[in-house]
C-alpha cells in the first residue's frame, strides 16, 4: 500500500495487484490515484484470506485470525455475523427495556461484548453493545457507528436480535470471532478452505478532510467505509467498484462537491452513497448501485444514495437495485433524472423509491424528471414511488415511468407541486396520495398524466385531518389520461367516489379522459 503521499502527487497502481491495508489520503489536496495498465483495476482492501481451516464440530469449521473481523465472506459473498434467533423468526420481542438496559431471559448468558440491534420505529433499526447481562436483563453501553445509526431512545418492548457470539453460530452462513480464531458455517456446509476473505473493521480509502482528491480505475473491496471521506470537498471516484462494505460504499458527510461516474457499487451493509449532513453540488451519474442495505439480517439504512441536506445535486443515469429502504435522498435545488429504482423498500417501510422533505417549508426547486421507479414496497402500505415528505414545495414531478410499487407518490402537507407528463401502473393501494395534518396541502398542480388501473386499486387518496373542506383545496387535476377498471376512483377522505362523481364532487378533470384500461 503506498504510504507517505504528499500533496499533488500522481499515485499510479498496478493493474491486476491487490494493495492490502487502507489507503491513507486523509488532508491531502489535489492527489490523484489511479491503475496503470490495463490487465484490470487494482484491488485496495484491509482484508485477507484466511486459511488452515480444522473442523470444530459438525458443519462449523475454524482457523486462526489475528484480528477482530468485521465482515467475512465465501467465495466472494458476505455471509452473516452469527446471531440469535435465527431466520424466519428473526426477531425476539423484549418483555421490557430502560434508556439502558433491555430485559428478556436469553437462552445463554454470554452477550458481554455482544451488539443488540433493535426497532424503534418501522423505517429505523438501532444498534447498542450490550456491556453485561444478569438477571435475565442486558446493560447497554455506547449507540454502534453514528454516522449508521441514528441514537432513537430505547423504551416499551421492543423487538430485537443480539450478534457477534459463538453460541449464536448454529446455522449455514453465519460466522463468529472467539479467542483468536474464526468460526464458519458456510452456505453449503462444505470446508471453507480456499474460499474465505475476512476483513477488520477499517476503512479501503481514507479520505477525510481532503481537497479535491482524485480516484480512477480502482477497486475497493470488503472494506468498512470502501472510501471514507467525512469533510472533503471535491472528492472525484470515477470508473470506481466499491464491493462488499461492511458498512457504507462513499460517505462525504460534512463534505461537499462530490462526484461519482461510472461507479459501481454493490453489497454496501448500510448505505451505497451517503452525505448525511453537510453536503452540496454532488453529481452522482452513470452509476449502478446494487443491494444496499439488504444483506444478512435486517440492519438499519438511510437510503442508497442519500443526500439528506444537500442543495445542488446532480443525480442522473444511475441503477439503483435492492435497496433495504430508500432508493434515492436528495433535497434542494437538485436534479433528479433518467435514474431506475427497481426494488426499494425491501427491509424497511414508512419509504420511499425516492425521497425529499422541506420540514423548514423553504421551496425545494427540485426536479425530478424521466425516471423509472418500480417494485417499491410492493406488500406494505406505507412505500411510495416517490415519497415527498414533510412540507414538500416546489418539486416538478415530470415524465417518470411509475409502476408495479405499493403506491405511486405521496405528497405529505406539501404545496406547489406540479405532477406532469407521468405515466402510473399497477400501485397496489393507490398511484397518487396526498394528506396533511393541518390544512397546508395547496397549489398542487395534476395534468396531463396517465394512469391505469387494473388491480383495483384507487387513483387518488387524497385526506385531511381539517376535514373534506380542505381536501377540496389540494389542489388542480386536469388533462389527464385515465383508464380504470376500479370499483374505487377516488378515496375522497374516507368516501369513495367513481369518475364521474369525482368530477361532480370536485369541479375538476374538465378535460381529462376517462375508459377501462
Ligand atoms: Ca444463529
Amino acid at each position: 500500500m503506498p504510504t507517505g503521499i504528499a500533496d499533488g502527487n500522481v499515485i499510479e497502481l498496478q493493474c491486476g495487484r491487490i494493495y492490502q491495508g487502507t489507503l491513507d489520503l486523509k488532508g491531502k489536496s489535489n492527489v490523484m490515484v489511479r491503475t496503470a495498465g490495463t490487465c484490470g483495476k487494482a484491488v485496495l482492501t484491509p482484508g485477507q484470506a484466511i486459511t488452515g481451516w480444522t473442523q470444530y464440530q459438525g458443519n462449523i469449521y475454524s482457523a486462526p485470525i489475528s484480528f477482530d473481523a468485521a465482515q467475512v465472506m465465501i467465495s466472494g459473498q458476505p455471509i452473516s455475523m452469527a446471531h440469535w434467533p435465527n431466520r424466519p423468526q428473526t426477531w425476539a420481542k423484549a418483555s421490557g427495556s430502560t434508556a439502558t438496559s433491555l430485559s428478556y431471559a436469553m437462552p445463554n448468558a454470554d452477550l458481554a461484548g455482544a451488539t443488540l440491534i433493535f426497532k424503534p420505529f418501522e423505517w429505523a433499526m438501532e444498534a447498542r453493545r450490550i456491556a453485561a447481562y444478569s438477571g435475565d436483563a442486558m446493560t447497554l453501553s455506547e449507540t454502534v457507528d453514528r454516522t449508521t445509526y441514528d441514537g432513537y431512545e430505547l423504551s416499551g418492548a421492543p423487538e430485537f436480535y443480539v450478534e457477534g457470539k459463538l453460541w449464536m453460530l448454529d446455522e449455514p452462513g453465519e460466522w463468529a470471532v472467539s479467542n483468536g480464531r474464526l468460526y464458519v458455517w458456510t452456505p453449503d456446509g462444505q470446508s471453507p478452505e480456499g474460499k474465505v476473505w475476512a476483513a477488520p473493521d477499517k476503512h479501503g480509502v481514507e479520505a477525510s478532510d481532503s481537497r479535491g482528491v482524485a480516484l480512477d480505475g480502482v477497486r475497493v473491496y470488503g472494506a468498512a467505509n470502501g472510501i471514507n471521506a467525512l469533510g472533503a470537498v471535491n472528492l472525484k471516484v470515477t470508473n470506481a467498484d466499491i464491493i462488499n462494505s461492511s458498512i457504507n460504499g462513499i460517505v462525504n458527510s460534512g463534505g461537499s462537491g462530490l462526484l461519482v461516474d461510472g461507479a459501481s457499487v454493490r453489497n454496501s451493509r448500510h448505505d451505497a452513497i451517503t452525505v448525511k449532513w453537510g453536503g452540496g453540488n454532488e453529481a452522482i451519474r452513470n452509476s449502478v448501485v446494487d443491494s444496499s442495505g439488504v444483506l444478512g439480517m435486517p440492519t438499519n439504512a438511510h437510503a442508497a444514495i442519500n443526500l439528506t441536506a444537500s442543495t445542488g445535486a446532480s443525480i442522473f443515469n444511475n441503477s439503483v437495485t435492492n435497496s433495504g429502504y430508500i432508493g434515492i435522498r436528495f433535497f434542494r435545488n437538485a436534479t433528479v433524472a433518467r435514474n431506475t429504482v427497481d426494488g426499494a423498500c425491501l427491509v424497511l417501510t414508512d419509504c420511499g423509491g425516492l425521497y425529499t422533505s422541506a420540514r423548514d417549508k423553504q421551496p425545494l426547486n427540485t426536479r425530478i424528471e424521466a425516471n423509472t421507479i418500480r417494485n417499491v414496497g410492493t406488500a406494505q402500505k406505507l412505500s411510495w414511488a416517490i415519497q415527498m415528505d414533510d412540507h414538500s414545495n416546489g418539486v416538478a414531478v415530470a415524465n417518470n415511468m411509475i409502476a408495479g410499487n405499493g403506491n405511486g407518490m405521496m405528497i405529505f402537507d406539501g404545496f406547489n407541486n406540479s405532477i406532469t407528463g407521468n405515466a402510473f401502473s399497477a400501485s397496489r393501494q393507490a398511484h397518487i396520495q396526498m394528506a396533511e395534518t393541518s390544512p397546508g396541502v395547496r397549489g398542487n398542480a395534476i395534468s396531463g398524466n396517465t394512469f391505469t388501473s387494473s388491480n383495483g386499486e384507487e387513483t387518488y387518496r387524497i385526506s385531511s385531518d381539517s376535514g373534506a373542506g380542505s381536501v377540496a383545496q389540494f389542489g388542480t387535476y386536469d388533462g389527464n389520461a385515465y383508464a380504470s377498471s376500479s370499483a374505487t376512483f377516488a378515496n375522497f377522505n374516507g368516501e369513495a367516489l367513481g369518475f364521474a362523481q369525482w368530477k361532480a364532487r370536485t369541479g375538476q378533470d374538465g378535460s381529462s379522459s376517462f375508459k377501462a384500461p
